[in-house]
């Protein structure tokens, strides 16, 4: 067996996770089952009870979501990972194994949609306070920490502003603060491919595997990925009892698969994003583009820092008014209006009606969305055929 710990990220997509079967299958099979058989009761008794190896249920564990949880792990570089139906159910798997009534969570003010609500609303229910603040102002960051604060939660390159933080700088400030705090990232934007939050001292990822992961635009899935002492805590607690949201053998199969191509669709997604991020920078309609990876973005210097490639994702606003841009959105021919990202296929939505409507319009005010930004996830498509597109349905602008 190859050492794959020192293998490059290209073979640990490929190869993490494959264990030896039955048949000898080159692809891991897709065990859909969501029982396992034990030899005798003795044996059943001694899995439940963690003195004996084995399988027991798949909300507990199964081998095929096994293989995929062993690559994200790997690409990552954390000892463990954790699969869940989706990124919501890792993001709150992760969180309730985290915080008890009284705690305090400091968040970015800019997140997905779900992952504000579900701290803004679900998590207050439950007597779990969340500050948000702007995490590119450090001492901010410094000054909302309290002794009750036990998660620091952010996303970079955030969704939908693309605004970047200095993962490593939170990071710091956190464990400077109380190094029990967990800082947990939300990777979703960047991928493993351009960016390891926690080679940069985060303590967990998350992830939409909804997005890049799969890359197919077929599946909803998540991940945890951390130290294994959390991630078998997130497992039999937080994911087992509080959640219950288990990703299926199949989803995992398609999420194993899609990860093997991993960098080569990242490097495209980037490459497009870069020449329709200056196309619409130098388009006469475009007010403003947001993208990690035009030097007049604010957050450009950042992400150059912890981020390998600036990705796929970029959001603009127009210099129209709403009900005209929408109509000039309504020309696009080959991008597609649909929300989600990091699919094959451009995708384009309005977050201040559809990703992010959980904010208030306050909140949205507060987080930097503006009412007119639109959000593109570029695709893997021809990128000239990408730029056409805008340039057909924007001509009416100017
Ligand atoms: C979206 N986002 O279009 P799932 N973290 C981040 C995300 O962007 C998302 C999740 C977690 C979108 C979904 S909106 C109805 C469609 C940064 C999802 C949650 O539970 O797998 O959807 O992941 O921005």
């Amino acid at each position: 067996m190859i050492d794959l710990e020192k293998c490059g990220f290209a073979t640990k997509q490929i190869h993490a996770g494959k264990h030896e079967n039955a048949a000898g299958a080159l692809t891991p099979p897709i065990y859909q089952t969501s029982t396992f058989e034990f030899a005798s009761v003795e044996e059943g008794g001694r899995r439940f009870a963690g003195q004996e190896a084995g399988f027991i249920y798949s909300r507990l564990s199964n081998p095929t979501v096994n293989v995929a949880e062993e690559k994200v792990a790997a690409l990552e570089g954390g000892e463990a990972a954790l699969g869940t139906a989706a990124g919501m159910g890792a993001i709150s798997a992760a969180l309730w194994t985290s915080v008890v009534s009284g705690d305090e969570i400091v968040a970015s003010d800019t997140l997905y949609g779900c992952t504000f609500s579900l701290m803004n609303h679900g998590m207050a229910k439950f007597g779990v306070k969340a500050t948000f603040v702007d995490f590119a102002d450090l001492d901010a960051v410094k000054a909302a920490l309290t002794e009750k604060t036990k998660v620091v939660y952010l996303e970079s390159p955030c969704n939908p502003t693309l605004k970047v933080v200095d993962i490593a700088a939170v990071a710091a400030i956190a464990h400077g603060y109380n190094p029990a705090i967990r800082v947990i990232v939300d990777n979703t934007f960047a991928s493993p491919y351009l960016q390891q939050p926690l080679k940069l001292g985060a303590d967990v990822v998350v992830h939409s595997a909804t997005k890049y992961l799969n890359g197919h635009g077929d599946v909803i899935a998540g991940f945890v990925v951390g130290k294994a002492d959390f991630i078998g805590e997130v497992r039999s607690f937080g994911l087992k009892d509080m959640t219950g949201a288990v990703l299926s053998p199949f989803d995992a199969f398609l999420i194993a698969r899609g990860l093997k191509t991993l960098d080569i669709r990242m490097e495209k997604h980037c490459a497009n994003a870069m020449k329709v991020a200056q196309f619409l920078h130098d388009h006469p309609a475009v007010d403003k583009v947001y993208y990690p990876g035009l030097e007049d973005f604010e957050g450009y210097e950042i992400a150059k820092k912890q981020m390998k490639k600036p990705g796929g994702m970029m959001s603009i606003e127009l210099k129209a008014d709403r009900d005209t841009a929408a109509a000039a959105l309504n020309k696009l021919k080959l991008c597609t209006i649909a929300v989600s990202l990091g699919d094959a296929e451009t995708l384009v939505e309005h977050p201040a009606t559809m990703t992010h409507s959980t904010y208030t319009s306050e909140e949205l005010k507060a987080s930097g969305i503006s009412e007119g930004l639109v959000r593109i996830s570029i695709g893997l498509e021809d990128p000239e055929d990408i730029i056409a597109d805008f340039e057909q349905a924007f001509a009416g602008l100017v």
